[in-house]
């Protein structure tokens, strides 16, 4: 049966730009989707970037004002990839014209520019998602499969780290590309924002909302060059970043993010301790999740290294054989994979705008409780 076309404007040709054009290229290879993506145009400021960018993936064509790609009744959905302070701008935009909307995390750089992004993606009727892309790691999925079945029972403790080194230079300057993060301006936010975010969304996502949190955050180095300026100026984002909070099922959770661990290049982990059962999971070996089960005998009860990477695991029956694993891109080609499915039944798939403002609320939520001492209700 022919495939429906489903044509993708990207705005941004960095890091995020590759990773979602590769997944936008190999998912109609691995999947059985009723839609197919093509790679209609490629937008970014610089002609000269954004030409070399859709020579390599092959996007057909491109712009260099995304208000034209908007314009353009060949283009069915735009792909936000550009620095945080552009997302609500170009999101409502895209939404008023009608345009389905794949949109870089964090949503946007705080809960009320969020709040304008909903309301125009509703207003619209236009389907949405924000590109959380750890809850598509086939184990993480699979973590989620076993608490949908009950098999951790009561939860006590949710527990994650996202730990990063590589800001630890004073020399290195903040602003301009590859280095918009370090600019609160471009960014909103330091690690809260672009770290502790994933660790939300898999958070909400595995373990239920959360209701109220006490935290601190610092900024190590106070002063950086900016890239564009050369001017030397203060440092608006948080470098680290830890809480405490409460889910609304009673149970503790505890997050730690920096950019300062030496060592650690993106480090993210978590943990979540039930009364039957407790599990584990550590990006830097994706494909393996830890799982405890109380139920077991108890003379050969342990932790079990279970190896992510059999046919009836999440996703994994759509690449090779048992036992060969995938890696960190394929979680966008699921990304991709579960939209186009939701998509063609109706129910395009989460995060949603409405699902990543809840985030947004928590990292707000964690920004307020650090800078007045006290624990904030995440409303
Ligand atoms: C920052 O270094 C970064 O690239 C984040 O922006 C991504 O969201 C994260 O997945 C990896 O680290």
């Amino acid at each position: 049966m022919a495939k429906k076309p489903f044509r993708i404007g990207m705005i941004g040709c960095g890091f995020m730009g590759r990773a979602h054009s590769n997944a936008y290229c190999k998912v109609a290879n691995f999947f059985d989707l009723e839609y197919e993506p093509i790679l209609q145009a490629a937008c970014a400021r610089n002609e000269a970037s954004v030409k070399a960018f859709a020579e390599n993936w092959g996007y057909a064509s491109i712009e260099t004002d995304w208000r034209k790609l908007l314009e353009r009744d060949d283009i069915d959905a735009v792909d936000i990839c550009v620095p945080n302070n552009l997302h609500k701008e170009m999101a409502i935009a895209a939404a008023e014209a009608g345009k389905i909307i794949l949109c870089e995390k964090p949503l946007a750089m705080n809960t009320a520019e969020g709040e304008e992004m909903c309301a125009a993606v509703d207003k619209a009727g236009v389907a949405n998602m924000v590109w959380y892309n750890y809850r598509r790691v086939p184990a993480v999925t699979l973590a989620k499969q076993l608490i949908d079945e009950g098999r951790l029972g009561r939860v006590f403790h949710y527990r994650a780290n996202f730990l990063q080194d590589w800001t630890i230079s004073a020399d290195l300057p903040q602003g301009g590309a590859a280095l918009w993060r370090l600019d609160v301006a471009a960014a909103g936010s330091g690690v809260t924002g672009d770290l502790l975010a994933h660790c939300i969304d898999t958070a909400i996502w595995l373990n239920g909302p959360i209701t109220s949190v006490t935290a601190m955050t610092e900024t190590f180095i106070k002063e950086r060059k900016h890239q564009l300026t050369g001017e030397v100026q203060a440092v608006g984002i948080d470098d680290a970043a830890a809480l405490l909070c409460r889910f609304a099922n009673g149970s503790l959770g505890l997050f730690e993010s920096t950019r300062y661990a030496r060592g650690h290049k993106a480090l993210y982990t978590l943990e979540i301790n039930g009364e039957n059962a407790s599990m584990q999971w550590d990006l830097e070996d994706l494909h393996r999740l830890q799982y405890f089960d109380h139920a077991d005998d108890s003379i050969i009860r342990g932790w079990r290294n279970v190896h992510v990477s059999d046919g009836d695991q999440p996703y994994m029956g759509n690449w090779w054989v048992p036992g060969l694993q995938i890696g960190y891109e394929h979680s966008f080609v699921h990304a991709v994979a579960d939209f186009l499915k939701g998509l063609a039944a109706g129910v395009p798939a989460g995060p949603t705008f409405r699902d990543s403002l809840e985030t947004q609320k928590v990292c707000d939520a964690i920004l307020k409780s650090a800078q007045e001492g006290v624990w904030v209700d995440v409303g």
